[in-house]
């Protein structure tokens, strides 16, 4: 039986947990558990569920399966810019409609010129990923390995490599009206400011939910998780781990 539109089967009809995707569900860019698919199971007969990332849909079912918009009453990619609710697709907006296609090649050929220049050990390819709401930019390319990735992230601890970067187009491009967000390992994101995580609450206004949980990692202030953890609606939990965020649900609805 497919759950409601109303939620009215749930304990808690009012009540939703969003849950951003690496880190609080799954291993950093790895796939989701049995014990946590049964957890989330559990979870929806008492409220409603939905995650919400930066990642891209295709990233999102690679990690959380490919029944995700079945298991799920709200999936958020690139923090709501693609959304659905109960299979079907919400409208939202585009990065090139905000920001035209002039401004755009014009930050797109200054990210290229820049990688070119930078010295590091390892690049691979898909240096900019063009998103519907965002772009990723990766200077040592999105289609490196695993193995690479966790070095290039322990690389740019050290020399602070995505920083510099970021610093380097707030100056170039001071009048886009864009943020830039250090979310993940390889890469970071761009997107008009606003844009971020606290995006997806637009999509579930009407519905009134009179408590709004969220769980993240990177909820310190600069985090991708900070606007949505510290908005005014939002319950924020700060979770290490999976196993963290199964263990505060079973405390929060007692299963
Ligand atoms: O969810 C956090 C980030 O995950 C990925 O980052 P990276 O590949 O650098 O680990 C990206 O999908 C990024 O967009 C996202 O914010």
């Amino acid at each position: 039986m497919s759950p409601s539109t109303t939620f009215a089967d749930r304990v808690h009809p009012d009540t939703i947990c969003l849950f951003d995707v690496d880190g609080p569900l799954t291993p950093a860019r790895l796939y989701i558990s049995k014990e946590m698919e049964v957890t989330l199971a559990e979870l929806r007969k008492k409220c409603v569920i939905g995650f919400v990332g930066g990642s891209d849909l295709t990233k999102q079912v690679e990690q959380l399966g490919p029944n995700v918009l079945k298991n799920f009453d709200y999936c958020f990619s690139e923090n709501g810019l693609t959304a659905y609710k109960m299979g079907e697709h919400l409208t939202s907006q585009g990065f090139i409609g905000y920001l035209g296609e002039d401004r755009y090649k014009k930050l797109v050929n200054f990210v290229l010129r820049y990688i070119a220049d930078m010295d590091i050990p390892v690049k691979r390819g898909t240096f900019v990923e063009f998103r519907n709401g965002m772009i990723n930019i990766s200077p040592i390319g999105r289609n490196c390995s695993h193995p690479e990735r966790n070095e290039f992230e322990k690389f740019d601890l050290e020399h602070k490599l995505r920083e510099k970067f970021v610093s380097a187009l707030q100056n170039e491009f001071p009048d886009y009206g864009l943020t830039y967000s250090i979310g993940g390992q390889i890469s970071f994101d761009v997107f008009p400011t606003g844009w971020d995580k606290t995006y997806c609450l637009r999509h579930i206004e009407h519905e009134n939910f009179k408590t709004i949980h969220f769980f993240g990692d990177k909820t310190f202030k600069g985090g991708n998780d900070y606007e949505i953890f510290s908005h005014p609606l939002v319950t924020g939990h700060t979770v290490k781990s999976p196993l963290d965020t199964e263990r505060i649900l079973k405390e929060l609805f007692s299963f």
